[in-house]
């Protein structure tokens, strides 16, 4: 199965444009770790991502928590993922119906699709919303995830809901490259989503507020996940953050050469 396969023969093989440079920057760079940014100031948005940058794949944005924004943040972020060679995820989880988002992805504040070379939606509102992000993102060779399965507790994202998250994917494998979730989604030899994991901590279980955590080797090697995505874990003490992207990168590294050797 492709999950088994290095990144690098992953590359070679997969037909969207987004997961073959992320696969052959991850295996470039030797890493599967993405950083959650979640701070709310420029300063330290671009701190962080200047210092995480050598040991990340993409680094993850909420760009609206921040409350000093401004068109040079995004300048500066784009060099930094020039400077360190890594992608960029707007986290939007996009929800609306698709002539909405098609408007919330390109315009609006932010103009998230200039920028953000992947992003989210769920598929709460049905195919129309990944049409409607496919008019914007498709001729800028962006790449899209459907929230297939969330990380907190008591998620709806379960069952039938999941499953046919999947089967909107497949109709839609121009745009959309994998998921954010859980769990591996390939069900065909010649099937390869990348899947982006968020829920990833080496310490807690949980904060308190829903999120529930794994680990890399739960994520990567028991649940054939391909991205591990790190937040507070790594930006929550300030002044650990570069040897805590050391750890979780070699952590999610490890686990995956244990994958592919399996
Ligand atoms: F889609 C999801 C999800 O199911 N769970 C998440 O936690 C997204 N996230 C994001 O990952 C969330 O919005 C945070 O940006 C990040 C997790 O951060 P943490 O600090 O590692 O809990």
């Amino acid at each position: 199965l492709n999950t088994y396969k290095s990144y690098t023969e992953r590359a070679e093989q997969h037909p969207n444009a987004c997961a073959r440079s992320l696969f052959e920057l991850m295996e470039r760079k030797k890493t599967n770790l993405s950083v959650a940014v979640d701070v709310t100031t420029k300063k330290e948005l671009l701190s962080i991502a200047d210092s995480v940058g050598p040991y990340v794949c993409v680094l993850k944005t909420h760009i609206d928590i921040v409350e000093d924004f401004d068109k040079d943040l995004v300048a500066q972020l784009e060099a930094l993922a020039k400077k360190h060679d890594f992608l960029i995820f707007e986290d939007r989880k996009f929800a609306d119906i698709g002539n909405t988002v098609k408007h919330q992805y390109e315009k609006g504040v932010y103009k998230i699709a200039s920028w953000s070379h992947i992003t989210n939606a769920h598929t709460v509102p049905g195919e129309g919303i990944i049409k409607g992000l496919g008019e914007v993102g498709l001729p800028l060779g962006r790449g899209l995830l459907l929230l297939a399965e969330m990380s907190s507790k008591g998620a709806l994202t379960k069952g039938s809901y999941t499953t046919e998250s999947v089967e909107m994917a497949r109709r839609n494998k121009d745009f959309v490259f994998g998921f954010i979730a859980q769990h591996k989604m390939n069900e065909y030899p010649d099937e390869d989503f990348v899947v982006m994991t968020p829920g990833v901590g080496l310490d807690i279980k949980g904060d308190g507020l829903g999120q529930q955590y794994r680990t890399p080797h739960e994520v990567i090697v028991e649940s054939g996940c391909d991205v591990i995505i790190v937040g507070r874990g790594i930006y929550g003490k300030p002044d650990e953050v570069e040897a805590q992207s050391k750890r979780y990168r070699e952590a999610g590294w490890n686990a995956y050469l244990e994958r592919v050797r399996m």
